[in-house]
């Protein structure tokens, strides 16, 4: 990897939109890993951080050195991170042609390989966090306690609480073991889960405008649209027992579509990152994740997001019979 950057002096991080834990600390991992490298570097994440980055952020004091759309020009190299498309990028995805690009990653599927000139890429790690962690490690770099917590979470969050470890998970969790970085030192950020008016509101919105139709069977299929909280309220939209949860979210550049699959779907092979590309084939835009949750940034495809969202309850579900049929997928 090192090699590709021989004539860099700058260098530009990026990570995906709505920047969560992984995304966070899987950009500030790979700066450091450029910093042990002699590389100056600033992370730019477009729309900034998630609400979950931000409770991190806050609770432990961690300021994150962003730099803007000109800095990410002006550099002579990029790193991507935990993205799996050049959409995810948002208004830097454009600019991650013509310079040397590395890529780290663990999303199942990634479109930005084929233009990265090395990449550190692995689908079955937990978190882009432990892929990026456990190269700096590798490089002999030092650990800065507040990096150590921060990864911690990127770590915790991927792998819901390490109910779904990865191929490196348990190997740095053991580093940062020894290092003196334990779960016990993240559970105050876990704990203030409490969800504030702001995304109960949208919990219940997004519930009470729900439409539902059976496939297969024995799976539910949900549609909404929310103004945001789109991962809560598909995460609510499972609890209360749907098996693929769309939620719509009208954005100025298009629409953001959120997707969750329950274990019963992805047994059926009905998956988030399926149904994600199923829609982007239809509606256009890039879609992408993994088995369990995956997103779609599609175009204004109806003038209005409860059209939208209609449009796809309507539609989706007779794709997929169709697909866990076995008539095509
Ligand atoms: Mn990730």
């Amino acid at each position: 990897m090192k090699e590709v950057l021989e004539q860099a002096e700058k260098a530009a991080v990026l990570a995906h939109k709505n920047a969560d834990p992984d995304a966070l600390a899987s950009a500030v991992l790979a700066s450091k890993l450029l910093g042990c490298w002699g590389i100056r570097s600033c992370i730019f994440l477009p729309e900034g951080l998630s609400k979950a980055s931000k409770r991190i952020a806050e609770r432990h004091g961690l300021g994150v050195d962003q730099c803007s759309i000109e800095d990410v020009h002006g550099s002579d190299a990029l790193v991507v991170v935990d993205s799996g498309s050049l959409s995810q990028l948002g208004d830097a995805g454009g600019l991650a042609r013509g310079k040397p690009l590395i890529v780290i990653d663990h999303h199942s599927t990634n479109n930005i390989l084929e233009n990265a000139d090395a990449a550190l890429y692995d689908p079955n790690a937990g978190s882009t966090t432990e892929l990026a962690l456990a190269a700096l490690l590798e490089e002999c770099c030092s650990i800065d306690r507040d990096t150590a917590i921060l990864a911690l979470h990127g770590i915790l969050h991927d792998t819901r609480r390490l109910a779904r470890p990865g191929t490196f998970t348990l190997y740095v969790l053991e580093a940062l073991r020894i290092e003196g970085i334990t779960v016990e030192a993240t559970i105050d950020v876990q704990q203030d889960k409490t969800p504030d008016l702001g995304e109960r509101v949208a919990r219940v919105k997004g519930l009470s405008r729900m439409k539902a139709d059976r496939a297969c069977r024995d799976l539910i299929v949900c549609v909404t649209h929310i103004g945001s909280y789109e991962g809560s309220v598909a995460r609510a939209m499972l609890d209360v027992g749907c098996d693929i949860a769309v939620v719509v979210v009208d954005r100025r550049e298009g629409y953001r579509i959120a997707v969750r699959a329950s274990k019963n779907a992805q047994a059926k092979g009905i998956t988030a990152d399926w149904v994600a590309s199923y829609l982007a084939g239809k509606y256009g835009g890039e879609g992408g994740g993994h088995k369990a949750a995956a997103m779609l940034h599609a175009p204004h495809f109806k003038p209005a997001p409860e059209d939208a969202a209609s449009e796809i309850a309507r539609t989706l579900p007779g794709r997929i019979g169709r697909a866990c049929n076995g008539v095509e997928h």
